[in-house]
């Protein structure tokens, strides 16, 4: 019973076949409702500019070492578009390394819509933050915030006031927010991955040596967080 499922009517005529493969996410199946699952973008790739053949290693290598130890909960990768560069280099590399497609895989969707218009549950979200933890900016921290509304950012200087690149914050949502009331979401975990961008700040000038490392230790921080959730 594999689910292909899409966002938008006519965008899933297009899916090629196990391109949205959410696997036993629809509505029967009850038990997987409550399968505790982190759905994650992918940190880094677009405003930060890091490069997509690296980071995908990165996420699959991180992915590899966690998909065990988080038992049977499931690690999803998200991105809006069917024509994500990244998804596509993330499948390839995770079904090269035999990695159990109900512990991981990849949708495309809005990560704050993805139970309201996928039909995936996703307890814990993870955003790509900027260091100040400030609403804005555009791409996925601009998103989560609008979604969550002010909530968020009050129950996330609860948590930090700013965080280092490589580094990761969990905060618990406030029921008032309507990504946990239409969305079910109860955490949402900001990382701070690597800049590569030379028009954001701590920019790493293309020393991908520094920048494999701290994607790295941003990935391990952000599935810690997410084990710290569900233990
Ligand atoms: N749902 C799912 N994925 C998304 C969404 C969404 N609504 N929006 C974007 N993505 P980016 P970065 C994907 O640029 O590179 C911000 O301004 C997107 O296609 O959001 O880490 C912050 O304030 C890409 O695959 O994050 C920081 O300053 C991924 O999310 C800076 O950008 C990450 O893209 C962080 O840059």
């Amino acid at each position: 019973h594999d689910n292909i499922s899409s966002f938008s009517g006519n965008a899933s005529k297009e899916l090629k076949e196990g391109e949205n493969l959410a696997v036993c996410s629809s509505d029967s199946h009850a038990s997987l409702n409550n399968t505790p699952t982190l759905a994650f973008p992918s940190i880094s790739t677009s405003d930060f500019q890091f490069n997509l053949e690296k980071a995908s290693d990165i996420i699959v290598e991180v992915v590899e070492e966690y998909v065990n130890k988080l038992g049977s909960a499931r690690l999803v990768l998200v991105d809006v578009s069917h024509k994500s560069k990244i998804l596509s280099l993330v499948k390839t590399k995770a079904a090269q390394k035999n990695i159990e497609l109900n512990k991981f895989f990849t949708f495309v969707g809005d990560i704050t819509k993805l139970y309201s218009e996928g039909g995936l549950r996703c307890n814990v979200i993870a955003n790509a933050a900027n260091w100040r933890l400030k609403p804005g900016g555009g791409g996925v921290n601009a998103a989560i915030f609008n979604a969550a509304g002010p909530a968020l950012e009050g129950a996330t200087k609860e948590q930090a006031q700013s965080l280092h690149p490589g580094k990761a914050v969990v905060v618990p949502l406030p029921s008032t927010s309507p990504l946990f009331s239409r969305e079910g979401v109860t955490h949402v975990i900001h990382v701070l991955g690597p800049n590569m961008n030379q028009h954001r700040p701590n920019c790493l000038n293309n020393d991908y040596i520094k920048g494999c490392q701290i994607l790295h230790e941003a990935y391990t921080a952000l599935f810690e967080g997410f084990a710290s959730i569900i233990r």
